[in-house]
C-alpha cells in the first residue's frame, strides 16, 4: 500500500450535515460525538443534555415543530477534534486540523444608547470571533450565521440591522480582513425581542471559494440607500476537496440588482428565490467545472415572516423542488421590511 497516498486520504476531514432529533443525538456512541464539530437548535439551544461540544441557537422558530437540530461533523480517518475556550472569550469552538465550528451569544448592555450598545456586542462578538481563528489558524471563514433581536426595529435614526452592518464592516476591517471578495457567506435574521445576538460559524484553515450571482449586485457594492455600510458577505461559497466540496448558499431572497422586486407577492418573491439560487447552483457547477449541485440535493432552510404565508410558499416551492429534497421553515424577520421570505442552502 502506497503510504503516502493512505496519509493524505487521512487529512481530509469530509464535512457532513444531518438532521436529528434530540432522541437520536442522545443515543450516538462515544465515536460518533468525537466527529461531532457542533449542534444547532431553533428557537432555543438544543436540549441534548451535557455534552462537549460547542451549541448553538438559531433562536428562530420552527414551522411545523418538528424539533430537529442541526449537526455538523466531520468523517474521515484519524481525524481528531479539540475543544476550546478561554476566559477572554465568550466563544465557543470546536476544531480538527482542517475545519472550526463556534457558537457566540452576546447580550446588549442596557444602555440608554440602544444603538450604542447594539455596536458594542456586535463589535466584541466579531473581535472575539476574529481572536479565535487567528489562535487555530483556521483564518478563514467559510458560513457564518446571524440572529439579532428585533433585526428591522428603528433606534436612534436607524435601522438595528444597519446598525449591525456598521459594526460588522468596521469588525472586518479593523481586523485586517478582506471587506469585499473573500467574505464569507452569510445569513442574518431577526429574532424575538429579549434574546441575545446568537452567532455561529464554521471556518476553515484553506479558503473557500467564493461564488457570487450574475443577477445580484454583490451585497458588499450595494449602494448607500441600504445603508451607510454595506453587509459584508458572499452570495454562496464552495469548501472541501474536488469532489466532495459542499456548497454554502447565503441567504437569498427576492432582489434582482439590489432592488427587491414582487412586493407584497410571496408566492412571487418565493419563485425569485429560486431563480436565484438557480443561479448559484449553476455559477457554482461553472466555477468547480462540474455539474454536482442540483436543487434536489440542498438542504433548504426557509425563513418565513408572516406565518399565514406559509401555504403560499410551500406551494410555490413544491413546483420547483423534488419531494426528497429536505426543506426546514422557521419564522423570522428578514433583513428589509420589503422581504417576505428569504431561503438558504447546504448543497
Ligand atoms: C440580501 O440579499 C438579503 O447581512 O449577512 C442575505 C444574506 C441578506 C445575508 C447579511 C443579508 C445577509 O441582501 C439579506
Amino acid at each position: 500500500m502506497n503510504i503516502m497516498a493512505a496519509s493524505t486520504a487521512a487529512s481530509a476531514a469530509t464535512l457532513k450535515l444531518d438532521y436529528m432529533s434530540p432522541q437520536q443525538i442522545a443515543s450516538q456512541s462515544p465515536a460518533w460525538w468525537q466527529g461531532v464539530l457542533g449542534v444547532v437548535g431553533f428557537e432555543r439551544l438544543p436540549a441534548i443534555g451535557e455534552v462537549r461540544v460547542p451549541i448553538a441557537a438559531c433562536m428562530t422558530p420552527s414551522l411545523g415543530a418538528n424539533g430537529l437540530c442541526e449537526v455538523w461533523r466531520v468523517a474521515g480517518v484519524r481525524v481528531h477534534l479539540s475543544s476550546g475556550e478561554t476566559l477572554q472569550s465568550r466563544v465557543r469552538y470546536r476544531y480538527c486540523d482542517d475545519l472550526l465550528f463556534g457558537s457566540v451569544m452576546v447580550g446588549e448592555q442596557d444602555d440608554a444608547d440602544e444603538a450604542r450598545a447594539l455596536l458594542q456586542a456586535t463589535d466584541s462578538a466579531y473581535r472575539e470571533i476574529f481572536d479565535v481563528l487567528n489562535r487555530t489558524g483556521h483564518r478563514h471563514l467559510i458560513r457564518i450565521w446571524n440572529y439579532l433581536p428585533e433585526i428591522n426595529r428603528e433606534t436612534g435614526g436607524d435601522e438595528r440591522y444597519r446598525h449591525f452592518n456598521s459594526a460588522r464592516q468596521l469588525a472586518f476591517r479593523n481586523s485586517g480582513r478582506a471587506t469585499t471578495g473573500a467574505v464569507p457567506a452569510a445569513s442574518a435574521l431577526g429574532s424575538p425581542a429579549g434574546s441575545p445576538i446568537s452567532i455561529h460559524f464554521l471556518a476553515a484553515r484553506i479558503p473557500p471559494q467564493m461564488i457570487e450571482n450574475p443577477r445580484q449586485t454583490s451585497a458588499y457594492h450595494y449602494p448607500p440607500k441600504f445603508g451607510r455600510h454595506s453587509p459584508i458577505f458572499s452570495r454562496a461559497c464552495v469548501w472541501g476537496e474536488p469532489g466532495c466540496a459542499k456548497l454554502f448558499i447565503s441567504g437569498t431572497a427576492s432582489i434582482v440588482g439590489h432592488d427587491t422586486i414582487h412586493l407584497g407577492d410571496v408566492a412571487a418573491q418565493t419563485r425569485e428565490t429560486m431563480v436565484n439560487i438557480g443561479a448559484l447552483l449553476d455559477e457554482a457547477n461553472r466555477v468547480v467545472g462540474s455539474g454536482s449541485y442540483s436543487a434536489a440535493r440542498l438542504n433548504l432552510k426557509v425563513y418565513v415572516r408572516r406565518p399565514p404565508d406559509l401555504p403560499a410558499i410551500k406551494a410555490a416551492l413544491s413546483r420547483c423542488l423534488s419531494p426528497a429534497t429536505q426543506v426546514l421553515y422557521l419564522q423570522a424577520d428578514v433583513c428589509r421590511e420589503d422581504l417576505l421570505v428569504e431561503i438558504e442552502a447546504v448543497g
